[in-house]
């Protein structure tokens, strides 16, 4: 029991304080592993959803002025998980990243006691050492020998870390000089479904959006290279410097993956950079049977950003990129703080990662990840990635076994399947803009519906000029073909008129 015990009764407060540490400890463990289990178990709902008001009513969020018992702590925790979203329960399709490994928890957990900054060796011996070989071993996957990468906190700063690297390459002077070294207007492509990460680095890094020049895809969600090339010709003919493309494997809404191949031909053609946005795609690399042909081409690009949160399960935050050519990141990024990256050490310093990159503190991603490798081996990654595709292909199925009720809007590549409930008093109509309207209008309202009841969380979102539609997500190891038909009934039962 805790009760009656305080802050200052625990280590490193109190020199004796090991038995109430650990019962302090005990305690919320406790309660982390009931969440575990109710996040596993079907009969427990994935949500009860409160609106904040009411949500800041049931909390005590105040910061008091006297520290509190740490069974107070105990129930803040406690009260916390149980008002929490349930992103590992087997049926929450809502998110790219979902799931509960518990392996890579375990490392999740072992990373914070471990408390370490992952700039220098001297600090993180272990976990720098890790990196080196967990992103070796992911370069090689992508089909590289060499090569250079480094976790990034998250897939819009990967991004970011692309077109930094492809800038100061092409444009070695801007580091030093900045904007007006480089004479004429940067201009860098995308599709037209690619993530927003892709502009807001345009405006970030200097370009300004206008520069970020959106392309057309195809009805897929693809990228259209022959309007990639026009775009790229226009821009030119107006004496602007076509640099950087930016080709999405596994768009965000659709799962769509641009024909690589034939961007990189173009990009090689007007020499320009290619970087492969594979953040949601990138786990595919590790199937041999869904690898092709999505993600062919990939050892073409120059730099790969790739989630293992995301498709692989590893817990948030866990994001990568990866360049093809050595020695590239530290010389876009260095700056050589003195009392950080000494050179005298007693090491080898190119183990001193933290020059690399452009923020200073950088949490240690890589434990939970090499854990989870370890655990399942790189033959285990390969079966979820199986395992995650049949059951989008078998949701696939079920929906086209009932058009009546659901809408299909395009076979998927990934396991992004994109539909429409249709309720009854729209069956038996041929399908048009208004009726898309009218599904687009019924949407949110039965998002609303389920989330009102807690049974399932499903995304919806309009896309371009498709009125608001159902982004079913599979990426959680929890979910199973039962979860699937459940979904599907449950969707029907909640959207009955
Ligand atoms: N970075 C894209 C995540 C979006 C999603 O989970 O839906």
């Amino acid at each position: 029991d805790v009760a009656g015990l305080h802050y200052s009764d625990l280590l490193p407060h109190n020199l004796f304080g090991q038995a109430p540490t650990k019962e302090f400890l005990l305690k919320v463990v406790d309660i982390l592993i009931d969440y575990i289990k109710d996040v596993n178990d079907r009969d427990e709902k994935v949500l009860h959803f409160k609106q904040p008001e009411e949500m800041l009513r049931l909390l005590n969020l105040d910061l008091p002025d006297e520290g509190m018992p740490l069974q107070n702590l105990v129930d803040d925790c406690n009260l916390t998980l149980q008002h929490q979203v349930k992103t590992g329960h087997p049926r929450f399709f809502n998110q790219l990243s979902c799931g509960l490994d518990i392996v890579s928890m375990a490392g999740e957990w072992l990373t914070a006691t471990a408390n370490t900054n992952m700039f220098t060796y001297e600090i993180a011996p272990v976990f720098i050492l890790m990196e080196s070989v967990v992103l070796s071993k992911m370069r090689e996957i992508i089909g590289w020998k060499g090569g250079d990468s480094i976790f990034a906190p998250g897939g819009s700063i990967s991004n970011m870390y692309a077109f930094l690297a492809a800038r100061h390459k092409m444009f070695p002077g801007y580091k030093e000089q900045g904007l007006h070294s480089i004479k004429g207007q940067l201009v860098m492509y995308t599709s037209n479904q690619s993530h927003y990460s892709v502009k807001s680095c345009a405006s970030v890094c200097g370009l300004g959006t206008d520069n970020c020049v959106e392309v057309p895809s195809d009805e897929r969600g693809r990228m259209i290279p022959s309007e990639l090339e026009r775009l790229i010709l226009e821009r030119k003919s107006k004496g602007h410097i076509p640099f950087f493309v930016t080709a999405t494997a596994g768009t965000t809404v659709l799962g769509a993956f641009d024909p690589i191949n034939a961007i990189a031909d173009i990009c090689e053609k007007y020499n320009m950079w290619l970087h492969i946005d594979a953040a949601w795609g990138g786990g595919l690399l590790l199937s041999r049977k869904y690898r092709h042909p999505r993600l062919d081409g990939i050892e073409r690009a120059k730099s790969v950003t790739w989630n293992p949160h995301k498709l692989m399960g590893t817990l948030l935050q866990c994001s990568t990129i990866h360049f093809r050519d050595n020695g590239l990141l530290i010389s876009c990024n260095q700056m050589s703080a003195e009392y950080l990256f000494m050179q005298d050490k007693l090491y080898d310093v190119q183990y001193d990662t933290g020059d690399k990159v452009i923020q200073c503190g950088r949490h240690n991603d890589v434990f939970k990840l090499w854990l989870q490798w370890r655990a399942k081996g790189t033959e285990g990654f390969e079966k979820h990635m199986d395992h995650l595709m049949e059951l989008s292909e078998y949701m696939v199925e079920k929906i086209k076994e009932s058009p009546d009720k659901f809408y299909l809007l395009l076979e998927p590549e990934m396991v992004n399947v994109s539909f429409w409930y249709v309720p009854k008093r729209l069956r038996n109509i041929p399908h048009s803009p208004k009726r898309a309207q009218l599904l687009g209008e019924i949407t949110p309202i039965l998002k609303g519906k389920m989330m009102e009841v807690g049974t399932l969380m499903v995304g919806y979102q309009p896309l371009n000029e498709i009125p608001n539609f159902f982004r079913n997500i599979i990426s959680s190891a929890a979910v199973t073909k039962g979860d699937v038909d459940f979904l599907l009934s449950e969707l029907d039962r909640l959207g009955r008129d």
